[in-house]
């Protein structure tokens, strides 16, 4: 069945098989491409219909990476073109390159802030993040990370084996080892799953307590963010919803103990005044920035 392209991409994001807000939103335009190119038979209106089906679903698998519906958007505008199926197919290739030259960008413009002999600390696993750290590598700076596990998925291993095997100086420590760490640390360094019209940034729990404890020592907080982290609802005042994961993910208490309760958010939000800069691929800017990018590159989605 031609669904099951968008039903299979759609598992895999739920299940976090595919993970992570970049790669989250090229998976979602790829299944569109697929799904167009399998149902390109069909007559313009049961195609438009059908392609805004599958957008939805795809959207539906996770809640807070606004990567997803920003991807999902930009490919199925095509169909408000002439020649929709022809539209969403390139639409789908443009997302796509755009997506892979902004990690590009990001990493060249992100390097900058970098000097030789700097210590970085990273949370979770965001490939933006990793291009910055990989190119200030690649200029041939002496750098040390410092990797949090990320609980309860420890995507924080990923990170910490991706730069281990790019031959950087990697250490791995316990997320609530930050405050005890920041001393040896120079730069944090984070993704980012949405960023809002305010320029507070989403992203990985945990990412809010580092960059509290960045803030009282002085460490300058950065975050990666391409341009389609962006958040448009949220300049209509729209909140982000964050998800939050089957407790099992976190502990599996049994007998006399399943009546203890579990919680597991799995991001949270870092007001903008702990951040120093956003690194995006159109420059460096200020949280204070944030409505102009989402003002200049999502006019052109319904708010
Ligand atoms: C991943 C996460 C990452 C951002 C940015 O969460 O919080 O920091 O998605 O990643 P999860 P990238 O593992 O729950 O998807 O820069 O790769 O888009």
């Amino acid at each position: 069945m031609s669904e099951d392209i968008i039903k299979e991409t759609y598992e895999k994001i739920k299940n976090m098989e595919i993970r992570g807000a970049g790669r989250i939103g090229r998976a979602a335009a790829k299944a569109l491409k697929e799904y167009a190119i399998k149902i390109s038979h069909l007559s313009d209106d049961e195609f438009i219909k059908k392609m805004k089906e599958a957008g939805n679903l795809l959207i539906s698998a996770r809640p807070t990476a606004v990567s997803l519906p920003n991807a999902v958007k930009y490919v199925l505008k095509g169909l408000n073109e002439d020649n929709p199926k022809e539209r969403v197919i390139e639409r789908s290739d443009e997302f796509i390159e755009s997506s892979l030259k902004a990690i590009e960008k990001i990493g060249k413009y992100g390097a900058n802030r970098i000097k030789d002999g700097y210590t970085i600390l990273t949370h979770c696993n965001s490939e933006a993040a990793i291009s910055v750290i990989k190119t200030a590598y690649d200029e041939g700076k002496d750098i040390k990370v410092f990797c949090t596990e990320t609980r309860p998925r420890n995507q924080g291993y990923i990170t910490a084996k991706t730069l281990y095997d790019y031959g950087i100086d990697v250490t791995l420590i316990v997320d609530s080892a930050v405050r005890y760490f920041i001393k040896d640390i120079d730069i944090v360094i984070v993704g980012a799953d949405a960023i809002t019209a305010n320029g507070c940034l989403v992203n990985k729990i945990g990412t809010s307590q580092i960059a509290l404890i960045a803030n009282e020592s002085r460490v300058p907080f950065l975050t990666a963010a391409e341009t389609y982290k962006f958040h448009p609802k949220t300049i209509v005042g729209e909140l982000i919803e964050i998800e939050e994961r089957d407790p099992k993910e976190v502990v599996v208490f049994k007998d006399k103990y399943k009546g203890i309760k579990v919680r597991n958010p799995a991001f949270d939000v870092t007001p903008s005044k702990y951040i120093d800069a956003i690194i995006t691929e159109v420059g460096l800017i200020p949280p204070q920035g944030a409505w102009y990018i989402i003002e200049k590159y999502f006019g052109w989605l319904e708010k």
